[in-house]
This record gives structure tokens, C-alpha cells and sequence, in this order.
């Protein structure tokens, strides 16, 4: 009992038990594509991103933290944004893509747990 609670405060086990969880009961299943950026500066720099992001068919929200070089995108549902669009996009734009990757969370979580920091 003590490991399986020790287990849960591990963030990663957590997440995936919330995922088993939301699987389980058919809550509402979010997934956002989680862009590391870096040559983001100011706001002007966060602005340009978030519309150029938002210009896309498939894009349904986007969040831009400044501080936490984040650009996260999500998706309209039954779309599927182009990973390499989205990199060469955000090159073409000036900035440099560190990383995409897709995580279990809405706009709005990926929003709280940055304020949270
Ligand atoms: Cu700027």
C-alpha cells in the first residue's frame, strides 16, 4: 500500500492513471500538440506564432507561454495537424523548433499547470 501510494505521487504513474481513468469511464479524451520553441523574445514574437498557428484549418485553440517556450496547439476533432508543417512553419517564421510532441492534456490544463510553476 505504501509503494502503490509513493507509485501515485510519481507525476508520470499519475498521468497515466488519469489516462486509464478518463479511458475507462469515456470521459472527454483531449490531446494538444506541444511545440518546444526557442527565439521566442517578447510578445510580438508569442503574437506572430499564436496567429500564425491559428491561420490553420485544423487548429481549434493555441496558448503561447513566452517563459516556458511552449506553443501548444490543439486540434479541431477529427483533424490532425502536419508535424513537419508546424516545424516549418515556425522556422520559416524565424524561431527554432526544439521539440513536437503530442501530450494527454487540453489548452486549458497544459495553461494551468504553467501557471502553476
Ligand atoms: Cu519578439
Amino acid at each position: 500500500m505504501k509503494n502503490t501510494l509513493r507509485a501515485i505521487r510519481s507525476p508520470r504513474i499519475a498521468a497515466a492513471a488519469l489516462t486509464a481513468f478518463a479511458l475507462a469511464t469515456g470521459a472527454a479524451w483531449a490531446e494538444t500538440v506541444k511545440v518546444t520553441v526557442d527565439g521566442m523574445v517578447c510578445a510580438f514574437c508569442a503574437g506572430s506564432i499564436e496567429k500564425k498557428m491559428k491561420a490553420n484549418k485544423e487548429t481549434a485553440d493555441v496558448f503561447v507561454s513566452l517563459e516556458n517556450k511552449i506553443v501548444a496547439v490543439a486540434e479541431k476533432p477529427g483533424m490532425k495537424l502536419d508535424d513537419a508543417l508546424l516545424r516549418k512553419q515556425i522556422a520559416d517564421a524565424g524561431y527554432e523548433v526544439k521539440g513536437i510532441e503530442r501530450v494527454p492534456q487540453s489548452i486549458a490544463e497544459i495553461r494551468a499547470s504553467v501557471r502553476g510553476k
